[in-house]
């Protein structure tokens, strides 16, 4: 795929540093390109790759001496240079796509998980399982390490299975994953900000499908139900319908068609949006081949991650929920709904083109105010207004917390979920956290 080529490997972040340590473990001809590159960074990247030319500054200048352009999943394929690129008939892909040639006359297994919310649980849990059924896993992708520099660790040794976290960017390289399972578990509003409308990233969404897969889809989801391929084997799971891998709301329990799985109560995992991955992480589990009582023996062990609904603390009574990961409106909605006490939700930072409207709906009756903060702030309070919740604009986060705090009674919840992104005030999500936690325990 890269050999006897002229590779450029645009985006100099982990992906693009894991694909040019790749090509130099090879021997292939690559290049590194970055928008911006500091005289800092340039000295290391020659010494790490002291074969390999640096360039910044404009792409299009560069594109035209090389065949394959690899693409960090922070850049657009859609970019006109790129697209120029493509029409000249350069090949575009990225790290994923060069994983899945690496693998694909050998029997390691693929699952893969894409969606717009619940992804780095499902993965963990399943990456979880996989081990706990003693299978040699490879956990990768979005969720942090780049497939090849998982690959580069193992010294290219074969694995069990390779979960893999999938976001829509790197589904946008990845023509043909052939992946052994893979899920879409949602989508909802997310990085508009690069897409078309919600159609154009469930499309990008939906090559996660591309090869001979076992299909697992949200049947709650409209946009998922439609990823459905002809003359595929097609696992289903719900919170909704009595059919496959679904939640009984009478008996309280997961069930896979008429046979008891596990009870909700017995699932470490909070909140109804974790039972929809718990049976999305057995669907795919059960698809590879792993047995039941093994998967269930071990879905009791699963704590769950950071930053995901998480209590970090109680003071007189009010209870505070770190959702510092809710970074959209899909995932602020879930962590409302999964309470039943009143809420003062902390919201607000980098809106990516999100339509916050749908929060109307699960804020009234529940939240006594929002407190928003960040960028977005008066874009979220317009499509608030009149919602019958409070609005309260605040200059800091721990303003927030103070003015929440100020209001809050014992037995309610002091949640931050976001909604949104956090780079125009953090450093990432986990900073945004910390500031949460620090503020609380200046109270
Ligand atoms: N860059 C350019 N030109 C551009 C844009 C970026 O040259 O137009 C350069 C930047 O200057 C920077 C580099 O590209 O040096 C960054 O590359 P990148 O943004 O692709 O980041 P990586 O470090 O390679 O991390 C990526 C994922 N980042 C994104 O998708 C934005 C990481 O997901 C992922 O963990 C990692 O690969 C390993 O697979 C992060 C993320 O925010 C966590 N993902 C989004 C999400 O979860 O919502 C999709
Ligand atoms: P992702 O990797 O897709 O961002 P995470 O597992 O990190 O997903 O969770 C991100 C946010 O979404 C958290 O706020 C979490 O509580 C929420 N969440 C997790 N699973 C779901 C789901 N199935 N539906 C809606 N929200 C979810």
């Amino acid at each position: 795929m890269l050999l006897n080529k002229k590779i450029l490997v645009a985006g100099l972040g982990g992906t693009g540093l894991s694909v040019l340590a790749y090509c130099a473990h090879i021997g292939a001809n690559a290049a590194g390109y970055d928008a911006q590159i500091s005289e800092k960074q340039y000295a290391d990247l020659q010494e790490q790759f002291p074969n390999f030319p640096l360039f910044s500054g404009s792409l299009n200048d560069v594109l035209p001496d090389f065949d394959v352009l690899v693409l960090s999943p922070g850049i657009s394929r859609r970019q006109p240079e790129i697209v120029a690129f493509e029409q000249r008939g350069g090949k575009v892909l990225g790290d994923v796509a060069i994983l899945a040639d690496l693998l694909k006359n050998q029997s390691d297994k693929i699952i893969a998980i894409t969606g717009s919310n619940g992804k780095t649980t499902t993965t963990s849990l399943v990456g979880h399982l996989c081990e706990k059924s003693g299978w040699d896993t490879v956990v990768a992708g979005n969720i942090g390490t780049p497939v090849l520099q998982a690959w580069l660790e193992r010294g290219g040794k074969p694995a069990d299975v390779w979960v893999l976290e999938l976001s829509s960017f790197q589904l946008e390289t990845t023509d043909d994953l052939n992946a052994t399972a893979a899920a879409c578990l949602n989508v909802s509003e997310d990085h508009l900000d690069r897409y078309d409308d919600l159609l154009d990233y469930a499309r990008a969404k939906d090559r996660i499908f591309n090869g001979n897969t076992v299909q697992i889809l949200n049947a709650d989801d409209v946009f998922c139900r439609a990823m459905k391929r002809e003359n595929r084997t097609v696992h289903y799971f719900s919170l909704n319908q009595s059919k496959d891998y679904h939640f009984d709301p009478v008996s309280g329990s997961l069930k896979h068609e008429n046979t008891h799985l596990i009870a909700q109560n017995d699932i470490p995992l909070q909140g109804s949006h974790n039972a929809a991955n718990v049976l999305a992480a057995l669907a795919l589990c059960e698809s590879v081949g792993l047995q039941r009582e093994t998967l269930l023996q071990n879905v009791r062990t699963f704590k769950g991650l950071p930053h995901r609904v998480e209590k970090v603390g109680e003071k007189n009574g009010i209870i505070f929920i770190d959702d510092s990961k809710g970074t959209n409106v899909g995932a602020t909605a879930a962590a409302i709904a999964g309470f039943t006490q009143k809420i003062w939700l902390i919201a607000g930072g980098l809106g990516k083109g999100q339509d916050f409207t749908p929060l109307r709906e699960v804020l009234r009756g529940k939240a006594g105010a929002v407190f928003l903060i960040g960028v977005d702030a008066p874009k979220i309070a317009r499509d608030l207004d009149g919602c019958g919740v409070e609005l309260v604009f605040c200059e800091t986060l721990p303003q927030a917390v103070q003015a929440a705090y100020a209001k809050a009674q014992s037995g309610e919840i002091i949640l931050l979920s976001p909604a949104c992104a956090s780079m125009d005030m953090f450093k990432n999500y986990a900073h945004r956290a910390e500031v949460f936690v620090q503020a609380m325990n200046d109270l």
